[in-house]
């Protein structure tokens, strides 16, 4: 059956739905999106997606159409028009439809698209293994640039990455920032083990804040595990216990290889796979009901 996608106030079969070629998002990259996830007929952590697509707004002037209760109705509307209580959820805010030039004030309105779909998702046996990582030569955009912390149509920073990344065979790629230090994957936040500690860059270093990536900081420390948000760099990748990536396509994923240098044992670590088990429960079990 053919998707139902919303565009600016309707559905409509995912063939005919369109946006104009004078729309900033596709001229420029100017707008912001999310990526969410329903599992089992709930939306997980909606409120967090809404509020961190709205400060993404806000950091670039982007007026919303739409208030957050009615965003909120437009992703549940989405799953339950095209059925799915599994689901990956884009929800896409383009500046709109303005003139050649860069000037956003020529976008009277802005488009805003919701697209559910099924998802597709790393083979099962990736976790079992667990990836291998290579550091790109691109680094992660400075947050004086682009501020990875806006989650703003404008990937190609990261899309410059992942092919370097794909040239050479890999899945996902660790990137660096100006100075060295780690930031994050193309599309997932990073994090190390070290002495039964969790390490992940904070926030101010440039990163995307990644959703799955608080709930995983939650969930380590309800277990009992000290985490922290510290700078690092690659030599601590190679050098840590463990490591896995996390992301609200690949939940949680060991990494078991960077740069050619194996990780711990070189096999997916028993802190990581604890964590991977708590966050795959609470997916479950928690989030905003569809119907
Ligand atoms: N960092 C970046 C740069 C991201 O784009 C994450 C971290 C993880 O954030 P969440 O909130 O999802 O835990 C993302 C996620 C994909 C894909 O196909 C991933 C993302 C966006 C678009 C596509 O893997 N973003």
């Amino acid at each position: 059956m053919e998707r139902s996608v919303y565009v600016d106030g309707a559905f409509v079969p995912a063939s005919e739905a369109r946006v104009s070629v004078f729309d900033h998002g596709f001229l420029y990259g100017d707008g912001v999106f999310e990526g969410i996830r329903a599992y089992a007929g709930r939306v997980f952590r909606l409120q967090e997606h809404l509020d961190r697509l709205y400060t993404s707004a806000k950091a670039i002037l982007l007026d919303v159409p739409l208030d957050r209760a009615a965003m909120r109705e437009v992703v549940l509307e989405s799953c339950r028009r095209n059925g799915l209580g599994d689901a990956y959820i884009r929800l896409v805010i383009s500046r709109g439809r303005g003139d050649l030039g860069l000037d956003p004030r020529k976008c009277p309105r802005a488009t805003v698209v919701c697209i559910a779909d099924a998802i597709a998702l790393y083979p099962p046996e990736l976790y079992e293994r667990g990836m291998k990582i290579m550091t790109v030569a691109t680094r992660r955009n400075g947050v004086e640039n682009l501020n990875p912390r806006i989650k703003s149509l404008n990937y190609l920073n990261n899309i410059l990455a992942k092919l370097e990344g794909i040239q050479a065979g890999y899945a996902e790629v660790l990137m660096l920032n100006d100075q060295g230090y780690v930031v994050e994957c193309t599309g997932d936040n990073v994090f190390i083990v070290r002495n039964g500690r969790l390490v992940t860059p904070p926030a101010w270093i440039g990163i995307l804040e990644g959703i799955t990536r608080g709930v995983v900081m939650e969930l380590a420390r309800e277990a009992g595990l000290e985490v922290r948000e510290e700078v690092f760099t690659r030599m601590d990748v190679w050098t840590a216990d463990e490591c896995f990536l996390t992301g609200t396509a690949a939940e949680a994923i060991p990494v078991v290889e960077c740069d050619g240098r194996p990780i711990g044992t070189g096999r997916p670590g028993p802190i990581t796979a604890d964590l991977i088990g708590r966050l795959r429960a609470l997916c479950q079990r928690e989030g905003t009901p569809i119907n």
